[in-house]
């Protein structure tokens, strides 16, 4: 089923293709602002697919006035949001994430009844302007089916911006009803880490012989993991999966016990027939129930509130010192010094944030 305004705002292929893009923001964004704040939570809460996807652009907007708007939203759906199980799941590029999340997605809609969203973490969409027909093809199932949400990264910013971003957009989510989150991120920077800050469970894709380095194994992206899957245990590669999930099952054994209660475990499975993929899913259950007895499912989201504001505070900081009139006259000469070796850093550094604190005053 089609959502009529959803029809209604989607660019046509001939128009977009003679339309300078600035001309075209514009537009889109002309016809964004003709909400009221109270027409976005309305449709977030409803459930508006639309209005939700209209409300993650403001979020994402670099606009004063948009990010302004993103705000008051955000706060008045705060108190609807939290009620979901959020998965994060990275792994080297073509693992099968995105053919993972579309299998894990379409049972839960189809044999459980729930809401799916997925939104991706993907720092090479900065180069590569945005995985969204990658994504889109990927999830075929997903990205038709009326109780799923599918969401590419922002192609822009830096990876704290678009994690806030996925953050805040993970939280509308929530208040638009969907009671599952998954996050994908291709494990091969900081993004996992980001991911791992903003998720109940972790869950790491690995491959047969596919190098430990790359995999993260080496960068200690597999003791973030609350599960290690290996996938494409399928044909002739079963055995392998077999053998690969034993030794991943052993390199966990050497990790320190996590203060969750909750034993990181390997399976095998395939996207390709489905094997193993709804004993991944009863691990992530049984990993809810275990640590909401326990109290650390709530303790760990706290913390983790606790950390997105600092990375906001930290972000804002920088910000604020970069945009400074007195830094800008100064940095790039005192630069300069540090590289010639005219200055230590340390000096340098104390003489910026010295400027920076006098002319606050
Ligand atoms: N044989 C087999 N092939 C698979 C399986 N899962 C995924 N593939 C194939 O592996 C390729 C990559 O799959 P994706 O799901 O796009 O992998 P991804 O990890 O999302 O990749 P990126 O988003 O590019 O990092 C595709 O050609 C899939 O058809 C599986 O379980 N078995
Ligand atoms: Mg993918």
């Amino acid at each position: 089923m089609t959502d009529p305004k959803e029809s209604a705002l989607r660019v046509r292929p001939g128009r977009a293709a003679t339309e300078p893009p600035q001309e075209l923001l514009a537009r889109v964004a002309k016809r964004r602002r003709s909400l009221s704040h109270q027409q976005y939570v309305d449709g977030i809460l409803k459930g508006q697919r639309t209005i939700l996807a209209q409300a993650i652009t403001l979020i994402e907007s670099s606009r004063a006035a948009d990010r302004e708007l993103a705000e008051r939203i955000l706060e008045d759906c705060l108190p609807h949001s939290g009620n979901s199980i959020r998965v994060g799941i990275t792994g080297v590029p073509g693992a099968g994430k995105s053919s993972l999340i579309e299998v894990l997605g379409t049972s839960l809609i189809r044999d459980h009844g729930q809401k799916v969203a997925v939104l991706a973490i993907d720092p090479s969409s900065q180069l590569s302007g945005g995985s969204i027909l990658g994504d889109k093809t990927r999830m075929k199932s997903l990205a038709t089916s009326d109780l799923a949400f599918v969401r590419p990264s922002p192609s822009r910013g830096s990876l704290g911006g678009v994690a806030q971003h996925t953050r805040e957009a993970m939280l509308l989510c929530e208040a638009a009803g969907y009671q599952n989150i998954i996050v994908e991120t291709v494990g091969v920077g900081q993004s996992e880490t980001a991911v791992y800050d903003m998720v109940d469970f972790f869950l790491l894709i690995m491959l047969t012989g596919a190098g430990d380095e790359l995999q993260g194994m080496k960068r200690g992206v597999m003791e973030l993991a609350e599960v290690v899957v290996i996938n494409k245990a399928d044909g002739a590669n079963r055995a392998a999966a077999e053998r690969a999930r034993i030794e991943a099952q052993t390199a966990l054994h050497y990790f320190p016990v996590s203060l969750s209660g909750w034993t990181p475990r390997a399976l095998t499975c395939s996207a390709q027939t489905g094997m193993g993929i709804s004993e991944l899913w009863n691990c992530v259950l049984e990993h809810t129930v275990v640590t909401k007895a326990n109290g650390w499912f709530g303790q760990a989201r706290r913390n983790q509130t606790r950390k997105w504001m600092h990375e906001i505070i930290q972000q804002g900081l920088m910000q604020q010192f970069e945009s400074h009139p007195a830094i800008r006259k100064r940095l790039e000469a005192i630069e300069q010094d540090v590289l010639e070796g005219r200055t230590t850093s340390f000096r340098a550094a104390r003489t910026l944030l010295d400027i920076y604190a006098g002319s606050k005053h």
